[in-house]
């Protein structure tokens, strides 16, 4: 089991709130993928997030919950990441929700588990765009404005460009990846099929793939060893 991230080229996110067959949940588990992240952007409860936990804790591979509910703030697994969504325009997701989290919870973290995800959402008709009120008209200097708060004045570990939903502009995020010190970009957006984890892979550090595993699983398990071949040719070269 690998937690250090900045080794991690896929990642699955499963949805506590979305059905997943013990079956496909077991292919997902034993994929090669390098993590799998829990989270959403609706109807993820305490409930739902402890019982995907247990199922994918009968296999290896790093299980992460990505926090975006107090109440569904879950004990037992590798790693936390932290979002901050830096375009949202209602401050609770930038840092208030954060707050009134570590007035509960700030004295028992386990520092060493959390991880800060600074978080750009471009789809301004996915869920994570209307629940934050996300300001998705950026062009490529605001995005990259935003690369740099969270890689330098921020000093996340990773910068999260999310276009869930849909598959976003790769030219963006390559460029991203350029001028990025000490974060790892992490791409999410519809990536449904192993040329699209391709190209994400070829833009990004880290693939996440998401809705394409309950809608199309075969294209979707594919997607890691599509990003696979990309670091192996790379490592190559
Ligand atoms: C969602 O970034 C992830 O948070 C993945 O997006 O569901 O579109 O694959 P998709």
């Amino acid at each position: 089991m690998h937690l250090d991230v900045t080794k991690w080229n896929h990642v699955f996110k499963l949805d506590p709130d979305k059905e997943l067959s013990d079956e496909l949940l077991e292919q997902v588990c034993l994929s090669g993928t390098d993590a799998i992240l829990v989270g959403g952007s609706t109807g993820v409860t305490f409930d739902n997030t402890v019982d995907l936990m247990a199922r994918i804790r009968r296999y290896e591979v790093p299980c992460v919950l990505e926090i975006s509910d107090q109440e569904a703030i879950a004990p037992g697994f590798d790693l936390f990441f932290i979002p901050m969504v830096l375009n949202a325009r209602d401050p609770r997701w930038i840092v208030g929700n954060h707050q009134k989290a570590l007035r509960e919870y700030g004295a028992i973290l386990d520092w060493s588990q959390v991880l800060t995800e600074g978080y750009v959402i471009l789809n301004g008709e996915s869920a994570a765009a209307r629940v934050t009120q996300a300001d998705t008209a950026l062009d490529v200097k605001d995005v990259e404005a935003y690369a740099r708060m969270a890689d330098r004045l921020l000093r996340c570990p990773i910068f999260y460009i999310e276009y869930s939903g849909m598959f976003g502009d790769m030219a963006l995020v390559a460029r991203t990846r350029e001028l990025v010190q000490s974060a790892r970009i992490f791409y999410g957006g519809g990536i449904d099929s192993p040329e699209k984890a391709r190209q994400a892979a070829e833009a990004a550090h880290t693939v996440v793939v998401g809705n394409a595993l309950y809608e199309q699983p075969e294209q979707a398990l594919a997607t890691v060893e599509a990003v696979r071949a990309v670091r192996t040719a790379g490592q190559a070269s």
